[in-house]
């Protein structure tokens, strides 16, 4: 487990030189999960961060941990064999708004139910970034884009509502507009144990609209401390995430006070219940033999 060893942000940052347009907010969100991980200390080769495909999937390899840019939607999925196969890891998995909401969102529903120890990190921008501004799943009713020349038709989805009607346990928000905060939020989502989701409004420079660069966001900013909200009140967290594309609420919108256990917990009491009738290794071979 953990060294005694002190971790910096710096030790955490690979030599990987990120390719993301200059002023994508994604260059902030490396900043605050390097600043996460360096105070909660555990070293880089004990930490498997995942991600799909997507401009934002890109960044595990920004990172000094283990790393797997894996296929379209499909971090949860891998993220969940790797926690399961080696509970120990702490285990982070990103990506972008397309990525978790539209083509991978049928994994959500089933992670937040299993519970495991995994922290999902979503880099929304209510676009698909690096497929070159096509509509995403957040992206709002009557945006035009290369794909929408007449504004789009549908209502975007509310990735706030989604997790916290699906019963996630942790659902919090943050920007770069504040990476201070973010950081903080992204450190407490880490050490919350079991499943923790953090959706954060990153914006595309290149193709996003204005509303949804740092001026827009700092506009719309209103932090859930400084309202007063209580994070345990799950109802209350529901009827402000209602507010996603009006206001920009930063901060946890809700940490349940009394955890379950993890899936991966109830796992290894299962083993350990079930190897208490095994019969000893050695004479495992001789059972097949007899039959
Ligand atoms: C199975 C599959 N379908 C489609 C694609 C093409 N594709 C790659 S990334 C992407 C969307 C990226 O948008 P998002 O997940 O929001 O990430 P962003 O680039 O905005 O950070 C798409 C459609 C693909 N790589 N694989
Ligand atoms: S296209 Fe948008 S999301 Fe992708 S790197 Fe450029 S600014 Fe960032
Ligand atoms: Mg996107």
């Amino acid at each position: 487990m953990s060294a005694t060893l002190e971790y910096q942000a710096k030790d955490y940052k690979s030599e990987l030189k990120p390719i993301w347009c200059p002023g994508c907010g994604d260059y902030s969100v490396v900043q605050g999960i390097y600043r996460a991980l360096a105070a909660i200390g555990r070293p880089p080769h004990e930490i498997a961060f995942i991600s799909g495909i997507g401009c934002s999937s890109r960044i595990p390899g920004y990172t000094t941990a283990y790393g797997f840019n894996t296929v379209h939607g499909r971090a949860l999925p891998i993220a969940q064999g790797i926690k399961m196969a080696n509970p120990d890891l702490l285990v982070l998995a990103a990506g972008g708004d397309g990525d978790g909401f539209s083509i991978g969102g049928g994994h959500l529903a089933h992670l937040v139910r299993r519970n495991m120890d995994i922290t999902y990190i979503v880099m929304d921008n209510q676009i698909y970034g690096l497929t070159k501004g096509q509509l995403s799943p957040t992206s709002q009713k009557g945006r035009q884009t290369c794909t929408s020349r007449f504004g789009s038709l549908e209502e975007p989805v509310n990735p706030l509502l989604y997790m916290l009607a699906y019963g996630a346990h942790f659902v919090a928000q943050a920007c770069p507009t504040d990476l201070a905060g973010m950081a903080a939020i992204i450190e407490e989502a880490i050490r919350f144990p079991g499943f923790a989701f953090v959706n954060i409004q990153s914006p595309c420079v290149t193709y996003g609209e204005e509303a949804q660069q740092m001026k827009g966001l700092k506009a719309i900013q209103e932090s859930l401390k400084a309202l007063g909200h209580d994070p345990a009140d799950r109802l209350a967290a529901m009827d402000l995430a209602q507010q996603y594309g009006t206001k920009m609420h930063l901060g946890v919108f809700y940490r349940n006070p009394e955890p379950p256990a993890t899936y991966e917990q109830l796992v290894r009491e299962r083993q350990a219940e079930q190897m208490k009738n095994a019969a000893p290794r050695e004479r495992i071979l001789d059972l097949f033999i007899k039959k």
